[in-house]
């Protein structure tokens, strides 16, 4: 039997944007994905836009006693900027923390720890017209807005992170045009990275100054990087994807500062951020006490086969290709590979590059479209969702076994939600929703999570 530890954290991760819905009721600001929708609903899968989601807002009761049905000893969820500060700073949403307290308040009664996450894609519309994460102004509201946080909920929530995935607002947002607001602009990214990084120390600090007595960490999404062969050109081009997706926020969040060989290539383009010397102190003196890891999908890296072209604006491929490696299993849905042992790889380099931090998976899981074919009785028995945790989890558990400090394991997601750019394309949840009228069932994965996590294993 796989078994871990009885205070093992099994629980799922939601976000604001995803789950919430109430887009516009109760004082709520506009954020970039509620303005985007409105503008470019387009941009989305069939037009489905993120004003309802599941309800969460009105329904987080109901949810609550499903996320107790289904095994849940924690919850991370995320509070929303525009929500709490509908201009992004100053008059306090009194409803917000009402709701948040509610929240906070209903997980606890039912003996669920309650996560919270600061930022999870979700910029305020009125931060984003003043320049968002490339105006150092905005770091400073975005550090009052954690500031705020701390101070109404910080008596009951003792973990906190201050982003999710914060390299997914750099690329989608600032390379790769898939997120608001879509500039393909290298500098800008840059900036934006290190502004953001930056954000996360400021939370850090004034989590500590006002004495919190939890833990803060953040969220990455460590996606560890397989050099196609060893020979030292894949070697290098693996070593530096590892640099733009892993390192560049790893290093900074847990050691304190950016790695060398990444400032280099970083100036050799031409590419460095405006800083300060202060700045970078706040950085190196307010590192993170335990890690969140999302792990979807490893990154296979082959050394260039081309010349990049010296018109394009720089991207991290300059220096590699993606490698498709043959043999390898997949997700269809989502078009991401399946590689277990990435779990482990992970708690290997932490373990002995990261000083054996703490940390918990805070994201793992399977989206698939059409997910209503494998209704049966009314309820979906997803068994490849149940074969892809137990997989994933033998290989956490041999690297805990081997030492790892890892102290939970997180699905991603507790129930169906509304996705950035998929909307509800891909069903992700332990329970389903019938968007038609907001029906939740759990599913045969969420029956096996609740067994999983009552004997601590399987
Ligand atoms: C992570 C995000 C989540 C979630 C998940 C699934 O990157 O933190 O918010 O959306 O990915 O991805 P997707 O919804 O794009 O299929």
């Amino acid at each position: 039997m796989i078994k871990f530890k009885d205070n093992f954290y099994f629980g799922s991760a939601s976000s604001a944007t995803q789950s919430e819905g109430a887009w516009n009721i109760d004082g709520k600001g506009q954020n970039i994905w509620d303005y985007w929708f409105e503008t470019e609903s387009f941009r989305f899968h069939n037009n489905i836009g993120p004003y309802e989601t599941s309800t969460f807002y009105k329904n987080y009761k109901e949810d609550i006693k499903l996320l107790k049905e289904t095994g849940h000893n924690s919850f991370r969820f995320s509070i929303s900027w525009s929500r709490l500060l509908p201009n992004g700073f100053g008059e306090i949403n009194s409803k917000a923390i009402d709701f948040y307290n509610n929240v906070i308040d209903e997980l606890l009664a039912n003996k669920i720890e309650p996560f919270i996450n600061l930022f999870h894609f979700d910029m305020p519309m009125c931060m984003q017209n003043i320049g968002g994460w490339e105006n150092r102004e905005v770091v400073n509201h975005y550090a009052s807005f954690a500031k705020i946080c701390f101070e109404h909920f910080g008596d009951r929530v003792k973990r906190w992170f201050t982003f999710n995935e914060p390299i997914v607002h750099v690329e989608c947002g600032y390379l790769l045009g898939y997120h608001y607001p879509y500039k393909v602009d290298p500098k800008a990214a840059v900036q934006v990275g290190y502004h953001t990084a930056l954000a996360n120390a400021l939370a850090i600090k004034n989590y500590r100054e006002l004495n919190g007595d939890g833990k803060i960490g953040i969220v990455l999404n460590l996606s560890p990087c397989y050099p196609r062969s060893e020979n030292k050109w894949d070697l290098k081009a693996s070593f530096i994807a590892d640099l733009f997706a892993n390192r560049s926020f790893l290093d900074p969040a847990v050691k304190g500062y950016f790695p060398t060989e990444l400032i280099e290539i970083i100036k050799e383009h031409d590419l460095m951020p405006e800083y300060t010397e202060s700045d970078l102190n706040i950085i190196s003196e307010n590192t993170v006490d335990y890690l969140g890891v999302n792990y979807y999908q490893p990154r296979r890296v082959a050394a260039r086969a081309s010349l990049p072209n010296p018109e394009a604006p720089f991207m991290p491929e300059y220096y590699y290709d993606y490698y498709i490696m043959p043999g390898r299993k997949i997700n269809p849905h989502r078009g991401w590979e399946i590689f277990e042992k990435g779990v482990y790889d992970i708690a290997i380099n932490i373990r002995d590059n990261y000083g054996n931090i703490e940390w918990l998976i805070t994201e793992n899981g399977m989206g698939v479209e059409g997910e209503e074919k494998f209704l049966v009785d009314g309820i979906i028995q997803d068994d490849y969702r149940i074969d892809f945790y137990k997989n994933h989890l033998k290989w956490l558990h041999k690297g805990i076994e081997e030492g790892s400090n890892c102290i939970g394991y997180h699905v991603w997601t507790f129930i169906d939600n509304w996705s950035w750019l998929n909307s509800y394309k891909n069903r992700y949840g332990l329970v389903s929703l019938d968007l038609s009228n907001q029906k939740r069932t759990i599913k045969k994965s969420g029956r096996w999570f609740k067994e999983l996590s009552e004997k601590k294993g399987f």
